[in-house]
Parts: structure tokens; C-alpha cells; sequence
């Protein structure tokens, strides 16, 4: 297990779905990003364990959008954190009680939990409106998440849920590159760390695209 802490505010999504592809790009661009993000695509190719073999190179956020009723969110979270991932993803919209079971569990765990205030592909504000997303935000905070993840394509919204949710939360943003949003805009509007998948990982060079992006943000301080 280790803390997730912002370096370079760059965190790889990496949706390969083979092992060897997944460390070797993982060891590569190890230096120009502050933590790896799996999901089903990694996880259902190579099965959990990757997790334990990838938190030896970054911290691991599981993006699982952890959505159902308190007591199977509970058991999802205990494999995922027993596996070595030191955060995962859940979504808001189940309510207040299955979020703070979530957290209830990262807690027990010492790790953390992020909430999906925003979707942010072309129909990800159909639902979560800006009332909506706003509420969850707001609930994220409440039941003590570490963070919320908000729209890289849409970097005005990242500013009005950094200010629901004051400095306490940390924000991921996931669009940047493949998605259309812009990673220096994201960081500008409130983002801590933009995540970064097919940009980097299907780049010729995934190490300079990596880097080129931890160069874009590093302007801006
Ligand atoms: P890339 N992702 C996303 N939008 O893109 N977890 C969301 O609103 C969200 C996510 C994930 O487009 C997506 O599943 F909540 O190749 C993928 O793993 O850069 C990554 O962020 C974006 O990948």
C-alpha cells in the first residue's frame, strides 16, 4: 500500500488487457505519474492480481464504479483493498448509505475512495446534471470520500464541484487527449490530477507523451 500524492498530477488509465503489455508500460512511464488507474478491461483480461504486481511500481486506483446495495459494496471493496489497490472508484448515485459503506470500509483499510460526481464522455451529463452531480459531489464530501471525479471535457464544470466541495477533496479528471479535453485547462479549473489512458498508452513513445503531459501541468505552477 502506498499514499496517493501529487508530483507530477498525471495518473494512467490503463486499459490493456494483457500483463506484460500493462507492466512494461507501467515501468516506462513510472517516473511521469503519480498513480496507475485499473478497471475492468486490465482486471478482467489478467485477473485481480495484477493489482499487487503494478502497486510495486505506482499506487492503484481500481476504477470498479463500485454501484449496489451496502452490504455487496462492502464485499467488492474488501477484494479490491485485500488485493493491493490503494483506492477505488464507486458511484454516488446509490445514496448516502452505500457510499459511507464504501468509505467505512476504505477506512478500515487505511485507503481511500473516490466518487463519480461526472461522467465525462459526450452523454455523461445526460443524468448526472449539474444539479445532480452537484448533489453528489456534495454527499462525497459528507460521507468523507478523499475525492470526486469530475469532467476533463468539461473543465467549467470541474470548477463549480471544486466549489461544492471546497479544498478538503481531491478532484481526478478523466478526458484528457483521446476524450478532447485539455489537461492544462483541467488543472486550471481545480483538478488535482487529470487522467491520462490512450494518449499515453497508445502512443509510439508512451514514456514522452507521459512526460510531455507532466511538462504541461508543471507550467502552470
Ligand atoms: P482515455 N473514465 C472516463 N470518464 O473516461 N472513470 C469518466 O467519467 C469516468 C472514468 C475512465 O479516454 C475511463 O473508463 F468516471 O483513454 C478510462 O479508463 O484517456 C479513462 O477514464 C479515460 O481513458
Amino acid at each position: 500500500m502506498s499514499e496517493i500524492h501529487r508530483k507530477t498530477g498525471v495518473i494512467l488509465a490503463l486499459d490493456v488487457t494483457k500483463k506484460e503489455e500493462a507492466l512494461l508500460i507501467s515501468k516506462e512511464v513510472a517516473g511521469f505519474v503519480d498513480a496507475i488507474k485499473i478497471g475492468y478491461p486490465l482486471v478482467l483480461g489478467t485477473g485481480l492480481s495484477i493489482a499487487k504486481d503494478l502497486s510495486k511500481i505506482a499506487p492503484v486506483i481500481a476504477d470498479f464504479k463500485v454501484a449496489d446495495i451496502p452490504n455487496t459494496d462492502r464485499l467488492i471493496c474488501e477484494h479490491v483493498f485485500s488485493a493491493g489497490c490503494d483506492a477505488v472508484i464507486v458511484q454516488g448515485f446509490t445514496g448516502s448509505d452505500s457510499l459511507m459503506e464504501c468509505v467505512k470500509t476504505a477506512n478500515e483499510f487505511q485507503r481511500k475512495v473516490f466518487v463519480v460526481a461526472e461522467m465525462s464522455h459526450p452523454g455523461g451529463d445526460y443524468f448526472f446534471t449539474d444539479a445532480v452531480s452537484k448533489e453528489i459531489a456534495a454527499l462525497a464530501k459528507k460521507a468523507g470520500a478523499f475525492g470526486i471525479v469530475a469532467p476533463a471535457t468539461r473543465p467549467e464544470r470541474v470548477k463549480e464541484l471544486r466549489a461544492v466541495i471546497g479544498k478538503d477533496l481531491k478532484i481526478i479528471s478523466p478526458g484528457v487527449g483521446a476524450q478532447g479535453g485539455s489537461a492544462a485547462d483541467t488543472i486550471k479549473a481545480g483538478a488535482d490530477w487529470v487522467i491520462v489512458g490512450r494518449s499515453i498508452y497508445g502512443a509510439k513513445d508512451p514514456k514522452a507523451e507521459a512526460e510531455k503531459i507532466k511538462k504541461e501541468i508543471e507550467k502552470l505552477i
